[in-house]
């Protein structure tokens, strides 16, 4: 039974043994390797080698972590990068042909429906610091889950918002636990923890642990993990690439469907991006937006990112350099704590349609991106869950910078 059930999910995936699916990323395609592309050590080099559409994994130094296919590893080598291959794609099937839970050893990892528990559990533990709604619907139906943590929660009182997001790419697992440590942290420490009292009381803090549910539930199916990173919707969009601030503008995305970074059809044609940017609309209240300040998480590379991603140019229309320099400041003030790289996101390398663009292009929200543990290719998007403490409780202090932040906003 259970192997004819893991044939099943595996023939269902189109994964190694199944028949090609119409549209196969290079990182679930059968031979895709994962490798390290040398001398990559600028943006523009960087740039170069993400626009051939090989799947990148992150970036430290000189070298980028991708998944690729041989072909692929070939035509950087043409194009003069030192290629090294470091492994298959596919893990060893573990036990479970069905998610009840993450992949055998990685259980302390928290599960859609686990993450919805624990959200729940925050409302009746703190019934007058919680509130649980919900932005909209995934794909798949699943609810977005939003989590507002404030003294009076019930009230919306005149108090800078902060909002936190996590998990937009599917499989970068950590970034949930990140969001759930944020929830914790507000809520059991504040009968003991001025600060934390302080805080909370001054603030209206927003913790969107999963954009992407249907991604991340799908990346742990079938007791393996699937390298998975865009929503499940047709091949799959990147969520990270179908904002609506210059969507498309700038070679940062792909107009490919089988792309890693396919933009989608249409700006927010994902419904994830919709709802979310929708909420955020929302918060412009009397022409004034509430929201203030944003961290979104990703793995991994261990970065803190601020916009723009579309261009190398610090100062652009809408980004003054007083207003760069205020994003360079408060990012390099919250690597200090976390002793993560402070960069503009296009000295990673370009992107477009990606959140941070759209929050400050269209929002003027201080919005960050983190990119958490590790810092290079291994153990890459799949710490061990004992990771989790360490790698989270890692940012709690620059968590509470953007909290101060948004008060002088
Ligand atoms: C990133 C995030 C936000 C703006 C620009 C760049 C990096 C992110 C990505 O490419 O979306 N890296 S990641 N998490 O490996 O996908
Ligand atoms: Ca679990
Ligand atoms: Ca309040
Ligand atoms: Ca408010
Ligand atoms: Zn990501």
């Amino acid at each position: 039974m259970a192997l004819a059930l893991s044939a099943l999910v595996v023939f269902a995936t189109g994964v190694a043994g199944g028949p090609a699916l119409a549209v196969t990323p290079p990182s679930v395609t059968a031979g895709s390797q994962f490798y390290e592309v040398g001398g990559t050590s600028t943006p523009q080099l960087r740039t170069v080698v993400a626009r051939t559409g090989v799947d990148v994994l992150g970036a430290s130094g000189d070298t980028m972590s991708i998944i690729a296919r041989p072909a692929d590893a070939e035509g950087l080598r043409a194009l003069g990068f030192t290629v090294s291959a470091r492994g298959p794609v596919d893990r060893p099937l573990g036990p479970a042909a069905i998610a009840a839970d993450f992949p055998a050893g990685d259980e302390g990892y928290h599960t859609y429906a686990e993450t919805t528990t624990e959200l729940q559990k925050a409302v009746s533990n703190f019934p007058s610091l919680a509130k649980l709604t919900s932005v909209g619907k995934s794909y798949e139906g699943r609810n977005l889950n939003l989590l507002k943590i404030s003294d009076n929660v019930a009230t919306d009182e005149n108090e800078p918002e902060v909002l936190f997001t996590c998990n937009q790419h599917a499989r970068e697992h950590l970034t949930t636990e990140m969001c759930l440590r944020i929830v914790q942290r507000f809520t059991s420490s504040y009968a003991t923890d001025p600060a934390i009292k302080k805080l909370v009381d001054s603030t209206e803090i927003y913790v969107l642990p999963n954009v992407n549910p249907d991604g991340s539930e799908y990346d742990i199916s079938g007791g393996r993990y699937h390298s998975w990173r865009k929503n499940r919707q047709g091949p799959g969009t990147d969520t990270n690439r179908n904002w609506g601030y210059k969507w498309g503008c700038c070679g940062g995305s792909s107009g490919s469907t089988g792309s890693e970074t396919y933009r989608g059809p249409s700006a927010f044609s994902a419904p994830e991006t919709k709802a979310v940017s929708d909420y955020v609309d929302s918060r412009r209240i009397g022409g004034v937006q509430q929201i203030k300040a944003h961290i979104d998480f990703h793995t991994y590379s261990e970065l803190v990112l601020w916009p723009f991603g579309y261009t190398y140019n610090d100062t652009a229309p809408g980004m003054t350099a007083a207003e760069a320099k205020t994003f360079s400041d408060l990012g390099k003030k919250m690597a200090a704590t976390n002793g993560y790289t402070p960069e503009q996101s296009s000295d990673l390398y370009i992107t477009d349609g990606a959140v941070n663009d759209w929050m400050w292009g269209n929002h003027k929200i201080l919005s960050f991106t983190f990119e958490m543990y590790p810092k290079g290719g291994n153990p890459g998007f799949y710490p061990p869950d004992e990771q989790i403490v360490p790698q989270t409780t890692r940012n709690d202090k620059a968590v509470d910078i953007l909290l101060n932040a948004a008060f002088t906003r």
